[in-house]
């Protein structure tokens, strides 16, 4: 029988949502609108891939998702904090995020830049505390270097930086492919190499992960690319067509679309031969692979 995917994403959407309500401030607790404001962003329907990613990258090695439970949340709380401070005048300027308006449209630039900095030191806090459901709390350590690096100046910040200073400008393919790989693959990956670190997995099968990682990611922005040019607000819960507007080199931009397609269909392909070593337990890395690439939001 093949891989349900549905109902694995529908499992892990529950199990991650109950977690990120639970490690998340409350709302009756001083700082108010700071803390409704972390929780409006975070618990908005989003797909939940990246907490997924830390889950299916621990049972990729043997491990379990309750172990991993706390750095899903974390890698949730960083991507909602790129999206709040992504959203803000001074950068993108959007007014829909996941649906609903922008967390700066609701609570003010002031609470958005804050909410978004006490998302990110929440995050690392989570990541410390998994350190209570391990066998081993010394994986901790090489994962919260690998968050960081991922999340900082030689990843998603780093990529957001190049990204806005290539605006309106006519870049190549090296320049499109860094800030895709910083910007949006490095946090993708870091999600599967933690999930696998946690659980204990093996040099060499941390390392598959995180090639296969590399590959998904890059695929996945690729796919957000085309996604801007073919999707609706409907679909999408944001506003379709901001790279034009923004004047965003873009794969479609360089590459046209179906040559896009094409390249964003051999990543994932390649993404699947780099998980071949760890057989069977990466099934649900495989599957979410193929949702990548499929996905019309
Ligand atoms: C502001 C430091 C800083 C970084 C911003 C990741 C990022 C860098 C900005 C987010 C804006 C954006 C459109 C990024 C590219 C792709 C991306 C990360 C899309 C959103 O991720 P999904 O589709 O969203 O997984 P959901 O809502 O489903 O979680």
């Amino acid at each position: 029988m093949s891989f349900d995917l549905k109902a694995y994403l529908e499992a892990h959407r529950v199990i991650v949502d109950a977690a990120l309500d639970r490690v998340l401030p409350s709302e009756e607790i001083v700082p108010v609108n700071l803390h409704r404001a972390m929780r409006y962003s975070v618990l908005a329907p989003g797909k939940r891939l990246r907490p997924t990613l830390v889950i299916a990258g621990a049972e990729a090695v043997g491990g379990a998702a309750e172990a991993v439970l706390d750095t899903a949340c974390a890698l949730e709380l960083i991507h909602a904090y790129s999206l709040i401070h992504d959203d803000l005048p001074a950068m993108d300027d959007d007014d829909y995020r996941r649906g609903r308006l922008t967390n700066h449209k609701v609570f003010g630039e002031a609470m958005a830049i804050l909410a978004g900095d006490a998302l990110l030191t929440l995050a690392f806090r989570l990541v410390a505390d998994n350190a209570a459901r391990l066998a081993d709390p010394r994986a901790v350590a090489r994962v919260v270097a690998d968050v960081a690096d991922a999340a900082g100046t030689d990843g998603m910040v780093g990529g957001q930086v190049i990204d806005i200073e290539s605006e309106g400008k006519d870049v190549g393919a090296d320049t499109l492919e860094y800030i895709h790989r910083h910007k949006t693959a490095a946090l993708i990956r870091v999600s599967l190499t933690a999930g696998a670190t946690l659980a204990g997995g093996t040099p060499a099968q941390i390392d598959a992960v995180r090639r296969a990682g590399e590959s998904l990611g890059l695929a996945f922005q690729i796919v957000d690319d085309i996604l801007d040019v073919e999707g609706s607000l409907a679909e999408l819960g944001k506003t379709a067509g901001s790279d034009v507007r923004k004047k965003k080199v873009t794969y479609p931009a360089l590459l046209g679309l179906d040559a896009s397609k094409r390249k964003a269909r051999g990543l994932i392909d390649e993404t699947k031969r780099l998980l071949e070593p760890l057989g069977p337990p990466a099934e649900p890395i495989r599957a979410l692979a193929d949702f990548v690439f499929e996905r019309r939001s």
